[in-house]
């Protein structure tokens, strides 16, 4: 590496080197022992300047100025939070402090489920880390700060260049008094796939030492089988284990009567059988209509004695109405986000619930002005990822009949933009109904949803009704994770599988009916981090043998991408989407204090062979990257 510096130094390649080369030019001397990473990071910029970001346009870079500086009073002594009770006196006292208090606790889901909602899971660790060690300060009565799992995980590889462990590990450090919380996809983990028990268990023990608090634990059917182990791991860890039911239908219509009153009421029963610390209501599409949700509510508290944890999107607009009449009819916590990242398919804000609540005996006790001020932070690192957010103009009351996640609705456009089908959308929502239909009426939240959003896609781009898919099955090639979900690989529906309709896509294949963890093999974890080592030529923590399980292809092109690009989590959003432009300049913070002023000055034509050049000055000194432009 060093002599790589070295002889890329423009001093050196023009000849001029002399002796006093190197007393003159002492930094590329204590670069020595690492990776040039200013060159990494460089090639990382050029790259995006002539390549672009996948799904950013590039003809104009937004760069608002904004600096932050608000800042809060430190935690008033004497305040007990959520954390502190649960560090000092474990998970059943944290459960009694919940059912004492007489005002509704919050969830601030910003920093997860509110960017995976809203703009495809894009939010970058730096952006959270510049008010993370501010918000216990702001919120110190907040429940907990959701902040991890889901979609997060796979994307902070696939398109963050960043490693997900490190950002549970630094918003642990930096708020050190306020729970954490994370959505867990029972079996599936962080993924979308079965994993075998003890990668499972690997995977909670990691997390919980990394400082994971509160694991939201659902899965995509509601099978409870799939929720229990997940469940009892976190208890082996002394954390907070909220198992979930996932939300869909009407409990007042009685013409959806699959998913009832009595269905919900048995289910949280057989959770808090379970060994659930907390249960939590995920309705993730927003169908949870205000007067039911005071219905269902109320029927747990009779029911039930664990807390109950109300998530809702606001998709269908009723949001805050819904959490209101759940407040009123006792509901222990709801999810909330701030303003500039709620609404639409994301949580409702928590602003405005604060002022629904205003003067009810339980309105929550938080500041509002903290939460105005600490949303002004979120309002001006919003428009950073305006280009990955979904078109959607306002609430879409249609879903109450489609019953399409928040989290999949922005997805599944892209996917049907992908197929040419953009301007079907409104096709494929339809289609959506139908499926969910054709497939006996199933929860569909990640990943049974990907599956009925497959399906739907598959019948707009082949046109085919449902009559023409009972007609037609035995010779359609279904879609793959068609297939899989009717073997039975993401468990079983309630109600079981539809009989014929199952037999025209497995084509004698015989389904499985027993929970796919008991068909598993379990991982060879020293197997596995031999393979990683082998493959990666150095050393690696169990934190990347998990990540490795759980997504092997991501997590290698990961690595290698790292080894090309280097820290690029240290860049600016808007470099990092958009590159730079030229005659800009922009700082780059490397580790330890080092600080770089960089400035593109010009970009070449392409040579015969397509390269560029681009022409940097670092700190005074000039660079020259070249790269590949594959326009
Ligand atoms: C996820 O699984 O990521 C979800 O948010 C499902 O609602
Ligand atoms: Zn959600």
């Amino acid at each position: 590496e060093f002599m790589k510096n070295v002889i890329n130094h423009p001093t050196f390649r023009s000849g001029l080197a002399s002796t006093t080369f190197i007393d003159q030019t002492p930094e590329l001397f204590k670069l020595a022992q690492k990776p040039d990473e200013s060159e990494q990071l460089l090639t990382y910029i050029a790259t995006t300047t002539v390549n672009g970001f996948p799904g950013v346009s590039r003809e104009k870079k937004y760069y608002p100025e904004f600096s932050y500086n608000e800042d809060f009073d430190p935690i008033p002594a004497g305040t007990v939070t959520a954390k502190d009770v649960l560090d000092a006196k474990g998970p059943d006292a944290l459960v009694d402090w919940i059912k004492n208090q007489d005002k509704v606790l919050l969830t601030d889901t910003t920093m997860r489920d509110a960017h995976q909602s809203l703009f495809a899971t894009r939010m970058r660790t730096k952006d959270m880390e510049t008010i993370a060690p501010r918000l216990q300060k702001a919120f110190p009565t907040l429940f907990s700060y959701e902040m991890w799992g889901g979609a997060t995980f796979d994307v902070a590889y696939r398109f963050l260049g960043e490693d997900p462990w490190v950002r549970l590990r630094e918003l642990r450090k930096m708020m050190p008094r306020t729970l954490t919380q994370m959505l867990f996809r029972g079996s599936n983990a962080v993924g979308y796939q079965n994993y075998p028990d003890n990668a499972l268990k690997a995977f909670i023990d990691q997390s919980a030492q990394d400082g994971m608090d509160v694991f939201r634990i659902f899965d995509s059917l509601n099978w409870v089988e799939q929720m229990e182990k997940s469940i009892q791991f976190v208890r082996d860890n002394n954390k907070i284990a909220e198992a979930t039911m996932c939300y869909t239908g009407d409990i007042l219509d009685s013409d959806k009567s699959k998913y009832n009153l009595k269905y919900y009421t048995d289910l949280a029963k057989e959770l808090q059988a379970q060994g659930a610390h907390i249960i939590a209501i995920k309705d993730m599409a927003g169908l949870l209509k205000p007067e039911a949700a005071y219905e269902l509510v109320s029927t747990l508290k009779d029911n039930v004695d664990v807390p109950i944890h109300l998530h809702t999107h606001d998709t269908t607009g009723n949001g805050i109405y819904t959490y209101a009449q759940a407040t009123k009819a006792g509901v222990d916590i709801v999810d909330v986000a701030s303003s500039s990242m709620s609404g639409k398919t994301s949580q409702p804000s928590m602003g405005s619930f604060y002022y629904a609540m205003k003067g009810t005996d339980r309105q929550p006790d938080i500041s509002i002005e903290n939460i105005e001020a600490v949303e002004r932070y979120w309002k001006s690192v919003r428009p950073y990822y305006q280009q990955f957010a979904s078109k959607m103009q306002g609430p879409q009351t249609d879903i109450y009949q489609t019953e399409m996640p928040g989290g999949q609705y922005s997805n599944l456009e892209q996917q049907a933009n992908a197929l040419r089908l953009g301007d079907k959308f409104e096709e494929v929502k339809k289609k959506y109904r139908q499926v969910n239909m054709m497939f006996g009426d199933i929860i569909k939240v990640t990943p049974s949803s990907k599956v009925v959003g497959d399906m739907a896609l598959f019948m707009v781009q082949h046109d085919l009704t449902p009559e023409d898919v009972m007609e037609q099955g035995a010779s359609l090639d279904f879609p793959d994770s068609v297939v899989s979900f009717f073997m039975g690989d993401l468990g079983q529906p309630a109600g079981g599988f539809p009989k014929e309709l199952q037999k025209l896509v497995l084509k004698g294949k015989t389904p499985s009916t027993v929970r796919p963890g008991t068909l598993t093999k379990p991982a060879d974890f020293k197997a596995l981090e031999a393979e990683l080592v082998e493959k990666l030529g150095h050393n690696v923590t169990f934190n990347d043998v998990i990540s490795y399980i759980m997504y092997p292809k991501v997590y290698l092109d990961y690595v290698s991408r790292q080894e090309q690009y280097g820290p690029v989590t240290v860049l600016d959003t808007p470099t990092f989407f958009q590159g730079m432009r030229l005659g800009e300049r922009v700082d780059v913070d490397l580790a330890e204090g080092q600080s770089e002023i960089v400035q593109l000055n010009q970009i070449s034509e392409p040579d015969d062979e397509g390269n560029r050049t681009l022409y940097f000055d670092i700190n005074g000194h000039a660079r020259e990257i070249k790269v590949n432009d594959a326009s």
